[in-house]
């Protein structure tokens, strides 16, 4: 029968779609989903008397001419908050003072989100509206029901309220920026803000094509067949009723718990792909929460340890010109230093020319810099102010800071370029990219050590590193023996180290280690390279006209092929090693997550592939490890709340024998 059918693909599309937006676990492929979805929706479009209000074909919304205000049912309190622990170590003592010692609190990540609040009459999501001011909101119910991971039917007929967040994935974020960029549209300043524009659409069919998501962190119980005593287990009851909640969450004996969290997430939330701005700490027993009431504006049962902002405005006092080893001549902002997501930050970085252009970015703006899950903070936009119109506009320099040379434009580069093969600040950014991990790993020797090697006249270019005696370390006065002897033999292992690592030190543009592992795979020797044309290396997969022609020009180039011939001369191996297989990793399958820092995931994949073990870029229970680099994501998130193992990057090279 129809009926039977239309049952069936409804039932079996929401159990999908709730693995795949609650539990991030997908079942099937988006193929698979949207084929059912098809049937589904033709069977219902023939019998619209037999769509169900919790139909996944339901979910799409229509116009509405405006948002309603709302008086909310249960007050929608704010949140005190501190970004010192002595504070929270007081809200604490408070409550023990009442309650006696060993309070249990719970703490949560704080979502920087919108917090909204939901209402389910016998199991049916009813109505959905906005916190507003706490006692009035907008209802926006519709806009609500687009959203995957908000349950139209719970797993049972319970009349209850929930508060939670509506969020978007900073990686969605950074996707419907690039996509509002390409269309001419303004992007939003934060995944925030186009958390908030995509909910207050008066269509709610764009709300739907937004990817956001709601973490539900608070139940008020009406009827239901568990009446739950601590906040806990009301998490644990919400989780049950089919709302998704954040599984960064612990229950704690005491404050020193609570804040050995906030200590642990201070850092490692960068890792996280939605935006979280601190701790919420709540007391745990449920009959305490309510003995200790409200002020009039918070509950005093809860408070909030604040991160240190992610984005803060500071001065920009001057733009440093820096040289890159290929020669590319970037902006760097030198701050007034200011304290960001933990660290003090005196620079950011100003990405290119063009960047500053569009910014429009002067010395003596106020700008706002902000740091998210890369290392090197940026600056993000000009604070409005009345100085700004009268600073004078920024000039590009037009000759290079370090020798004086025309800096030029490139064809089809976004960066200028000091061409001067002598610039004193190209071949001392050569020499330490030569020793740098990623290119020969030569880590005996930094930055200062180079600096009084070029100073000398001793090193000019990579090739003199291999000329060097332990006596010129000694001459130099730079290190005492054992140090010195260290440094020969770094260099002269070097010699060994594979083709790969070879053609990443030599800095030609656009060449870094990726491309040089797809390189030497096509091109085993440097015979090879030498001999190849543009066109042969344009075909080799993942190679552009581009940079065929930056690797052409450089192996024709008649003192770079010298050079070559001279690492010859010197003992240079250049042997291309074929990775050999193991198995002892047989049976074992990894999801690589986030980034490396010493490989890129690929690499680790041929690693974990050469000795038998399986990746997959799902987590799901089969998953034997989940390997978890920087700006690890939801991946992570699943394999604790799955109970999968995580390695970290150091734990991996270990297992494989590579540290
Ligand atoms: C959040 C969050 C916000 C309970 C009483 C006042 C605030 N942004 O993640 N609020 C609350 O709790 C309410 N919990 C959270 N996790």
């Amino acid at each position: 029968m129809v009926q039977d059918r239309i049952n069936y693909l409804r039932e079996e599309l929401n159990k999908y779609s709730y693995n795949y937006y609650v539990l991030d676990n997908p079942l099937i492929s988006d193929f698979e989903y949207d084929k059912l979805y098809k049937e589904l929706e033709e069977l219902e479009k023939q019998n619209p008397e037999l769509v169900a209000f919790d139909s996944p074909t339901q979910r799409v919304g229509g116009i509405s001419s405006g948002f309603e205000e709302v008086r909310h049912k249960y007050r929608l309190y704010s949140l005190d908050n501190t970004y010192n622990y002595e504070e929270l170590r007081k809200w604490y003592e408070k409550i023990t003072n009442e309650f006696g010692n060993n309070v249990e609190l719970v703490c949560e990540l704080k979502i920087d989100g919108l917090a909204i609040a939901l209402a389910y009459k016998n199991g049916k999501f009813v109505h959905g509206a906005t916190r507003g001011n706490g006692i009035i909101g907008e209802e926006i119910t519709q806009n609500l029901r687009t959203i995957k991971s908000i349950p139209l039917k719970l797993f049972e007929d319970a009349d209850v309220e929930v508060r939670g967040e509506i969020y978007m994935p900073k990686t969605s974020f950074e996707k419907l920026n690039e996509e509002n960029i390409e269309r001419g549209e303004k992007p939003f300043a934060n995944p925030r803000n186009a958390a908030a524009g995509s909910l207050r659409q008066l269509d709610s069919s764009i709300t739907a094509k937004r990817d956001l998501s709601m973490f539900t962190y608070t139940p008020i119980i009406e009827k239901a067949s568990k009446q739950p005593k601590t906040h806990w287990d009301g998490i644990q009851y919400v989780k049950e009723l089919g709302f998704k909640i954040n599984p960064n969450i612990r229950l704690v004996k005491n404050i020193e718990g609570a804040i050995d969290f906030c200590k642990e997430w201070e850092t490692k939330r960068f890792s996280l792909d939605y935006a979280t701005d601190g701790v919420v700490i709540k007391v745990n027993n449920l009959a305490y929460q309510n003995e200790l009431g409200y002020t009039s504006r918070a509950p005093k049962w809860a408070t909030a340890f604040k991160f240190p902002p992610e984005e803060i405005s500071t001065t920009l006092k001057d733009i440093e010109i820096g040289i890159g080893k290929t020669g590319a001549v970037t902006p760097v902002a030198v701050l007034e230093p200011v304290n960001l997501a933990g660290s003090v930050v005196s620079r950011a970085s100003l990405h290119n020319f063009d960047e500053i252009r569009r910014l429009d970015v002067r010395i003596g703006d106020r700008v706002l810099i902000k740091k998210a899950a890369e290392i090197i903070p940026k600056v993000i936009k000009v604070c409005d102010s009345e100085e700004h119109d009268s600073l004078p506009l920024y000039q590009p320099p037009s000759t290079c800071p370090s020798c004086g040379e025309q800096i030029k434009e490139i064809d089809g580069e976004v960066n200028l370029y000091c061409l001067n093969t002598k610039c004193p600040a190209i071949l001392r950014a050569k020499l330490e990219y030569w020793v740098s991990k990623e290119a020969m790993d030569i880590d005996s020797i930094g930055p200062s050590v180079i600096e009084k090697l070029y100073n000398s006249g001793l090193v000019k270019a990579p090739i003199d590193f291999y000329k060097l005696t332990v006596d010129d370390f000694l001459k130099l006065d730079l290190v005492k023996e054992k140090s010195a002897n260290n440094m020969y033999n770094a260099i002269q292992e070097s010699k060994k180290k594979p083709l790969s690592k070879f053609i990443t030190a030599l800095s030609i543009r656009n060449v870094g280690k990726e491309t040089a592992e797809l390189l030497v795979n096509e091109l085993p020797s440097l015979e090879d390279f030498k001999g190849a044309s543009i066109e042969k290396l344009a075909e080799i997969d993942g190679i552009g006209d581009k940079i065929a022609r930056n690797i052409y020009e450089f192996f024709h180039n008649k003192h770079n092929l010298q050079t070559i011939e001279e690492f010859k001369s010197l003992g240079f191996d250049f042997s291309f090693t074929p990775a050999t297989k193991t198995d002892e990793l047989a049976g074992k399958t990894f999801v690589l997550t986030g980034t490396l820092q010493s490989m890129t995931r690929d690499e680790a994949s041929d690693i974990i592939k050469s000795k038998g073990g399986k990746t997959s870029s799902s987590v799901s229970k089969k998953t034997s490890f989940v390997i978890a680099g920087e700006s690890a994501g939801s991946k992570l998130d699943k394999a604790l709340n799955l109970g999968v193992i995580i390695l970290n990057e150091d734990e991996f090279l270990s297992m494989v024998g590579l540290k």
